[in-house]
C-alpha cells in the first residue's frame, strides 16, 4: 500500500504540499481540479499542470478523487450521452498524463451527509456527526445552509454552492428512480467508460455511500457487500473497483468491514481508513483513528487489507478538528497526520508479523 492524503489543490487547502511531505511515511497526494464542475472536460494542460505542482513539492498524484458523475447520467436522462462522452475525454486525458486511480461516487443529489461538522468532544476536539432525527427533521433545501454555516469558510467536497442552489430541481430529476433504476444507470455509465479504463489502465473506484442508507427518501446502492458484489459481477472487469471507506460502509452496523474486504479481494483500488463513534444505530460521530477511540478495530481492518494483497494507495480520511487549527471541516493538517502515522504503524506491525 502506499500512504497518502487528499489535497484540494493550492487555492482551496489550508494544507500545504510542503507539509504533507514532512509526514513520515506519506508519500502521495490524492488530489482533484476542485473548481471543475461535473461534466466538464478536463484539459491535459490542466492536469499536467496539477502534476507539476505536486511533483515539485517531492510528492506524486496517487490519484483523483474525485472525477464527479453529473446527475444525468445518474438519473438515466435522455442528455446523459453527451455527459459521459465527457467523462471518458476525462478518463482519456488522465490516461494520457499518467494517472490509474480515479475515485467516484454514485449517490443521487447529495454526497455524504452529516448534520453537524463541528460536534464537541470531551477532550474539546470537534468531529462531524450525523443523526437521523436531525436529518428526519429537516427540509433537503435547508441541509445545504446548515453545512455552509459550520464549514469554517471552506467549500465542502459535493456541496459546492451553484449546485444546492437547485437542490429542488435536483430532487426532481430522480422521480421514478428507484434502485433498481440506479443500478441501471450505474451499469449503463461503467460499460461505456471501461473501455477507456482498459485502454490506459484506469482502476475506477466507487466510494460507498455515506452513510450507508436512504436519505431524504432518494435511492442509495453503494451501502452493503451484497450491493456492492453486484455492481462488481454486472460489470465484470477488474477496472470496475471499489473505494473502501471504512467510515462509509461502516455508519452500518450491519456491514463486517474485515469480512467485506476480504469479499472484495483484487477489487480494492484504494482505501479511506477512519473510526466512528457510535451513540446510537443511527446517531454516529466521527472518532480519532485509533481503535479505541471509536467502535471500530482498526488493526483488524488493516490486517484483512494486508492479508487480501492490498497495494493501492490508502488515506487517513476525516480527522478531528485539534490544537486549534481552523480547516475544511474533516481535512485539517493535523489529526489526518496522526492517523496515517497510526494507520503506517499498524501496517509495519501487521507486516512484520506476517514475514517473521
Ligand atoms: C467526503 C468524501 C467524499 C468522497 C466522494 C467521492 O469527505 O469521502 O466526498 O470524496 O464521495 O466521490
Amino acid at each position: 500500500m502506499e500512504m497518502t492524503l487528499r489535497w484540494y489543490g493550492f487555492s482551496f487547502d489550508t494544507v500545504t504540499l510542503q507539509q504533507i511531505r514532512q509526514i513520515p511515511g506519506v508519500t502521495g497526494v490524492i488530489t482533484t481540479l476542485y473548481d471543475t464542475r461535473p461534466g466538464e472536460v478536463w484539459s491535459r494542460e490542466r492536469i499536467r499542470a496539477m502534476i507539476d505542482e505536486v511533483e515539485a513539492a517531492g510528492l506524486h498524484v496517487a490519484g483523483i478523487e474525485s472525477v464527479n458523475v453529473h446527475d444525468a447520467i445518474k438519473a438515466g436522462l435522455p442528455e446523459r450521452d453527451g455527459y459521459i462522452a465527457n467523462y471518458r475525454k476525462t478518463l482519456e486525458n488522465l490516461g494520457k498524463e499518467g494517472i490509474r486511480l480515479v475515485c467516484y461516487n454514485f449517490m443521487p443529489v447529495f454526497d455524504w451527509t452529516r448534520t453537524e461538522l463541528a460536534r464537541k468532544r470531551a477532550d474539546g476536539s470537534t468531529v462531524l456527526a450525523y443523526t437521523q432525527a436531525a436529518v428526519d427533521a429537516l427540509e433537503p433545501e435547508k441541509m445545504f445552509a446548515s453545512i455552509a454555516e459550520d464549514s469554517n469558510e471552506s467549500i465542502m467536497p459535493g456541496w459546492e454552492p451553484e449546485r444546492m442552489a437547485q437542490v429542488k430541481e435536483l430532487f426532481g430529476l430522480y422521480k421514478g428512480v428507484n434502485e433498481e433504476r440506479l443500478f441501471e444507470n450505474l451499469k449503463y455509465f461503467l460499460e461505456k467508460i471501461m473501455p477507456v479504463c482498459d485502454c490506459y489502465d484506469i482502476n475506477m473506484a466507487i466510494h460507498p455511500d455515506d452513510p450507508a442508507w436512504s436519505v431524504f427518501g432518494l435511492p442509495r446502492i453503494i451501502t452493503n457487500k451484497e450491493n456492492i458484489l453486484r455492481m462488481m459481477e454486472m460489470v465484470d472487469n477488474p477496472h470496475n473497483g471499489v473505494t473502501f471507506c471504512s467510515g462509509s460502509y461502516g455508519t452500518n452496523r450491519e456491514n463486517n468491514l474485515p469480512d467485506m474486504i476480504r469479499a472484495l479481494k483484487g477489487r480494492i483500488h484504494f482505501a479511506h481508513v477512519r473510526n466512528l463513534k457510535f451513540n446510537s444505530p443511527s446517531d454516529f460521530e466521527e472518532a480519532a483513528h485509533l481503535s479505541g477511540d471509536g467502535d471500530f478495530d482498526m488493526y483488524e481492518i488493516m490486517k484483512a487489507l494486508y492479508e487480501t494483497g492490498f497495494d493501492g494507495p490508502i488515506r487517513p480520511d476525516h480527522g478531528r478538528m485539534i490544537w486549534g487549527e481552523r480547516a475544511m471541516p474533516g481535512y485539517g493538517l493535523y489529526d489526518r497526520a496522526l492517523g496515517a502515522a497510526y494507520l503506517n504503524g499498524l501496517w509495519e506491525a501487521i507486516s512484520k508479523t506476517a514475514e517473521r
